[in-house]
């Protein structure tokens, strides 16, 4: 029998990426499958987590153009049906400067399958979340070329909603765009591969991956972001989802602005009640030893991880190997790879024969720390508090450190 390949001719997605755990084949959802695969600062691109909403679309990077419209040059319209100049792939790639940066994604939905209740959508257990180089045009560079505004927002969409289904659409608020935003057609030094978003997605150094909408093909600007029945079919993935909700009748309220793109402020603040996924919270992951093994007794152990705050460096990790009761503070490897891209923790370890839990807990430099464990149902609970997480229906954010935990044993298994 002949193998099936996907429409764009690529093999299925678990022949592909034997590194991927396969949450769904069509939309394409794989999560790193083991610890010991993210042991590196950098994620080889193959065994790079793949988070998509609909079956990843055959593209031609010849043919490939993205819009331009809203407040630019040559478009000033402002609804969804706006039309605005073009830019094809080769003037993006051939006539604008190139710019580089590493950054660790973590889709919002890692670590779903630890929220009791279960919470609803795909369970990612701790491998939706890796590091690359993206390389590509900085938006900025487009924007100066099309005269764009200081203020305001850009809504970007991606070319892979199939016809009648709502568009991938993601507003950012036009600072932070220019700032550091790259319209990335590289990942790790080769072309950007079809389920990462090739031709050209967009990056958002430090922001939870829901952000970096990929096939990237209309960049609107605007002075709010897109809301209500006018923008009908581009606000699904803005307005509703990536919203914490807290039950099922809790609808969040449409937006055209925030005060802050800081995930962790929106969740301590009353007010947006249904915080945005921006900005990244702290993490981090032990990925040496990983869970279950069996060690031999007086032999050192080196205790290792890796550690991100979205925009914010980490400035500490702490170890437990006593399931939280005491606690250490590891060595932090340099920030080598830029303030977006995760830090490497270690530490050496001489435990005496017996069953440990290790877990691991980072600090940013804003002093927000990782909570210890995810809190049970309650509409009151809007953000971290109490030493732990907010339970959501959609399982959002979790940044919880025990149900990270490694557990091992020592001299018990003749080993
Ligand atoms: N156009 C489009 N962009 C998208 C998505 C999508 O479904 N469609 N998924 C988003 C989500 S939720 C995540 S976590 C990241 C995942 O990027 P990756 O597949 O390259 O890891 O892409 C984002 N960009
Ligand atoms: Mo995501």
């Amino acid at each position: 029998m002949p193998r099936e390949l996907r429409p764009g001719g690529e093999p299925p997605l678990d022949e592909e990426f034997p590194n991927l755990a396969v949450l769904s084949k069509s939309p394409e959802n794989a999560e790193v499958a083991s610890r010991s695969d993210l042991d590196g600062l950098l994620t080889p691109a193959g065994t790079h987590y793949i988070r998509n909403h609909y079956p990843t679309p055959e593209t031609d990077a010849a043919g490939w153009e993205i819009s331009l419209t809203g407040l630019v040059d040559g478009s000033g319209e402002t609804g969804p049906d706006a039309e605005g100049p073009t830019v094809g792939f080769e003037e993006l790639r051939e006539d604008y400067p190139t710019e580089s940066v590493v950054h660790t994604m973590e889709c919002s939905g890692n670590g779903r399958a630890s929220f009791e209740p279960d919470a609803e959508g795909h369970q990612w257990t701790d491998g939706a979340v890796s590091t690359a180089v993206w390389t590509g045009t900085p938006v900025r560079a487009l924007l100066e070329e099309y005269g764009a505004t200081d203020e305001g927002w850009v809504a970007v969409v991606g070319g892979d909603a199939p016809e009648g289904e709502e568009v991938f659409c993601r507003s950012l608020p036009i600072g932070k765009v220019r700032e550091d935003c790259v319209l990335a057609y590289e990942m790790n030094g080769g072309p950007l591969p079809p389920d990462h978003g090739h031709p050209v997605r967009l990056l958002v150094p430090g922001w939870f991956g829901n952000n970096s909408v990929k096939w990237v093909d209309r960049i609107h600007v605007a002075d709010s972001m897109p809301t209500g029945e006018e923008w009908e079919g581009y606000t699904k993935y803005q307005q509703l989802e990536y919203r914490l909700r807290f039950d099922d009748d809790d609808e969040p309220e449409e937006l055209d602005s925030v005060e802050t793109t800081d995930t962790d402020e929106q969740m301590a603040a009353e007010e947006p009640r249904h915080a945005y996924f921006f900005d990244q919270l702290p993490k981090s992951l032990i990925t040496a030893p990983t869970d279950g093994t069996s060690l031999s007794a007086d032999e050192t152990v080196e205790i290792r991880g890796l550690a991100w705050a979205g925009e914010t460096p980490v400035e500490r990790v702490g170890l437990s190997v006593d399931g939280g009761e005491t606690w250490t503070d590891t060595d932090l490897g340099e920030p080598a790879l830029g303030r977006y891209a995760w830090r490497r923790f270690r530490t050496e370890w001489y435990p005496e024969a017996g069953e440990y839990r290790l877990l691991a807990r980072a600090t940013d430099a804003k002093g927000r720390t990782q909570p210890a464990r995810i809190a049970d149902p309650d509409p009151e609970q809007t953000g971290i508090a109490g030493d732990a997480y907010p339970w959501n229906t959609q399982g959002y954010g979790n940044n919880a450190h025990e149900p990270l935990g490694v557990s091992v044993r020592v001299g018990l298994d003749g080993v």
